[in-house]
């Protein structure tokens, strides 16, 4: 099979600008033998060929593949990877999508920017492809597409380079919403650094929510926000991360928060150095799991994002980093006055739309009580296993969840 002539990068495309391409070509393999597309674990049978196809067209027959006609060909088969493993990254609950199916979407991802770069197209979508990849996909060839997501920034057209901080400024610019009212009967109580015994006696076994402050103020994450913004590869990984279950109306999630897109592994995929920032809450010893089932998960998102009426199997802290979030919480025994959706899927999400309800047909929703609160930074909410939780982001906002048992 072919290598690089000499060391040189294949012309993938006529239209390639040499610099960029041979910055680009420089981050794989030298030959075609060495990008040896392994996988970690099964995958459907013409997977595989369509990857080797894909790698084919990269390296072309002779060293120098077909320009324009492979590129488009390449990047046809970048679509068809990342549709076909798409589909199985949302088939189920995060946690049990194999890692060999988040490679073959890394792999589409990697294909179809590289196809966008050799037919010298404006660069923005290559690196939503590898922001994609990056955030649904599992590493690959030692990380390529953060590698290749560095490069492309930095040929970038200056605007839109500005960086995911200089989005945050921006909407800082903007008037935030106003928060909704919250009543005094209604709100959800809020205790500075309560005893372990106070906190397990009055809310973790009666299961009654609170919101706890002073707990998580010595987080380095308190101090570096800024740099959480930074941490992201680019401005566009932050819209995708809240475009991934975002309708047009603002609803972050299409599905319950324990299905696939909810479920963003970024603490140890995409910003690793958060994790450092960040500490379990000496509360989880009270529960019966082991430290290392906790999960962890981040949630980013623009003013208006929504996480529609949901329960969890755990208890959870949602603790806040930065912006606010107004958030309904409603006991799970109210749960047959929540209309939750009758797909097994989606059981655990209700049909209501909270702050504007149907109550033609959702009548028995007027029924059920809530309790609500605006969680501002450093404030960790404790939401108990099955509370069914609605959260609205007043601003953009950063959040951290623990899922413990
Ligand atoms: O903050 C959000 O938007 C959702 C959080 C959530 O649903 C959770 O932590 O389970």
């Amino acid at each position: 099979m072919a290598a690089a002539v000499g060391g040189e990068a294949p012309a993938a495309g006529p239209a390639a600008g040499g610099a960029l391409w041979a910055e680009v070509w420089a981050l794989l393999p030298g030959s075609e033998e060495e990008l040896t597309l392994a996988l970690s674990g099964e995958v459907d049978g013409c997977v595989r060929p369509l990857l080797r196809r894909a790698r084919g067209l990269l390296y072309g027959a002779e060293g120098r593949p077909g320009g324009e006609a492979a590129a488009a060909a390449l990047r046809r088969l970048g679509d068809v990877l990342r549709d076909y493993s798409w589909e199985k990254l949302n088939a189920g609950p995060w946690r049990e999508v194999s890692k060999a199916w988040r490679q073959v979407y890394a792999y589409g991802c990697l294909f179809g920017a590289l196809a966008e770069v050799a037919a010298g197209r404006p660069l923005a979508p290559a690196v939503r492809l590898c922001d994609m990849g990056l955030l649904m996909g599992a590493s690959v060839l030692d990380n390529v597409l953060a590698r290749l997501v560095r490069v492309l920034q930095q040929h970038l057209p200056r605007e839109q380079r500005r960086g995911a901080a200089g989005l945050a400024a921006e909407s800082a610019r903007t008037e935030p919403r106003p928060a909704p009212a919250v009543r005094p009967e209604d709100a959800v109580p809020r205790l500075r650094c309560p005893s372990l015994e106070h906190f397990r006696d009055n809310y973790l076994i009666p299961q009654k929510p609170v919101v706890l402050e002073g707990i998580m103020d010595h987080w380095p994450c308190m101090r570096k926000w800024r740099r959480v913004w930074d941490t992201l590869p680019s401005t566009s990984s932050l819209i995708r991360i809240c475009l991934l279950g975002q309708k047009v109306g603002g609803h972050f999630l299409q599905v319950p928060s324990s299905s696939a897109t909810s479920l963003l592994p970024l603490l140890d995929k995409q910003i690793p150095e958060l994790k450092e920032d960040i500490s379990i809450p000496d509360y989880c010893c009270l529960g019966e799991g082991e430290e290392e089932h906790i999960t962890i998960n981040a949630w980013f998102g623009p003013e208006g994002t929504i996480s529609p009426l949901h329960q969890d199997p755990q208890q959870n802290f949602l603790a806040q980093v930065f912006g606010r979030k107004y958030i309904r919480l409603y006991s799970p025994q109210d749960s047959e006055n929540l209309y939750p959706h009758e797909s097994q899927i989606l059981h655990n999400t209700s049909q209501v739309d909270v702050e504007d309800p149907d109550l033609v047909k959702f009548p028995n929703f007027r029924k059920a009580e809530f309790q609500s609160c605006v969680l501002m930074p450093g404030q960790v909410l404790f939401i108990p296993v099955k509370y069914w939780h609605y959260v609205r982001s007043l601003d953009v906002s950063f959040s951290v969840s623990f899922w413990w048992s």
